[in-house]
């Protein structure tokens, strides 16, 4: 996806690699940043970083939401994002929507401190595809978040437009999506895409910046969707004790993820 660019990690081992029906799942151990997942050649995730995009994309739609009970996961078979829901006391059921089932296996034999979001007795794995699965809901839930790949492969169909419109008439009255909205830096295009999707079916909608140091340009994108409340503030208070267990979502950080710099503003204004 990146002609001419390259992003180097040390390997010491391969611990997993094999092609599923979907995908290439290659899981490595790295010599400096701890296990690594890749799907098809392109880094989902590493140890040493993982928290911040899963953070991100699970507590800004979750605090953005004044009482998010059900919620809607679709892609992130590593189970990370899920591990971040589960952290909210008062969220009711959690559906979550995997297209490929040996991603999960992967993640629960190799990365347990993520796939331990599989143990929530309140989520509901659905295996198939996200999609399909979304278009054949309606007012189901608060929040949905999407943690797709990139939009090459199986995640493809989880950047167009109808799959948007799915997620529109998917939420509740009130209710937020929150997707994986790529790089400012490096899939402009694909930025703006989002943006202008989300911009056309939701009355409120805001672009969000999260530092990612393992993914190509070090840093990706949050598309943010709402039917009501804002999003580049908490509706609601942390608790302490949620605060302690996280590392990079802090009340503060949350809006600051909003505040872009120039380029960015100017690309999202269409100018
Ligand atoms: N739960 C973590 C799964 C990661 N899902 C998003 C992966 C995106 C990978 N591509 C990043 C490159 C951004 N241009």
């Amino acid at each position: 996806m990146w002609p001419g660019i390259a992003l180097s990690l040390e390997i010491t081992q391969t611990l997993y690699s094999k092609k599923s029906l979907f995908q290439q799942i290659d899981l490595y151990e790295t010599r400096q940043h701890g296990r690594m997942l890749v799907l098809d050649g392109i880094i989902q995730l590493t140890q040493f970083d993982e928290y911040t995009y899963q953070e991100m994309l699970s507590h800004l739609p979750l605090f953005a939401h004044p009482s998010p009970r059900n919620i809607l996961v679709i892609g992130g078979g590593d189970g990370g994002i899920l591990r971040e829901i589960g952290r909210h006391e008062k969220v009711e059921q959690i559906d979550f929507c995997e297209i490929d089932e040996e991603v999960i296996a992967v993640s629960k034999q190799f990365l347990p401190e993520l796939a331990c979001g599989f143990d929530d007795p309140r989520v509901r794995v659905h295996i198939g595809d996200g999609n399909a699965f979304v278009q054949e809901k309606t007012a189901a839930y608060d929040v949905i978040i999407v943690d797709s790949s990139d939009p090459i492969g199986p995640g493809e169909a989880l950047f167009q437009k109808s799959f948007y419109e799915g997620l529109k008439t998917a939420l509740k009255p009130g209710g937020i999506i929150a997707c994986q909205g790529e790089s400012i830096f490096m899939h402009q295009k694909w930025v703006v895409t989002l943006a202008r999707m989300t911009g056309e079916l939701f009355p409120v909608q805001a672009y969000a910046n999260v530092q990612v140091p393992t993914y190509p340009g070090g840093s990706i994108g949050i598309c943010m969707g709402s039917l009501g409340p804002e999003l580049v503030r908490p509706a609601r208070k942390i608790s302490h004790s949620l605060q302690d267990q996280l590392k990079y979502y802090t009340p503060q950080m949350h809006e600051a993820a909003f505040v872009l710099p120039r380029f960015a503003e100017k690309l999202l204004e269409g100018r």
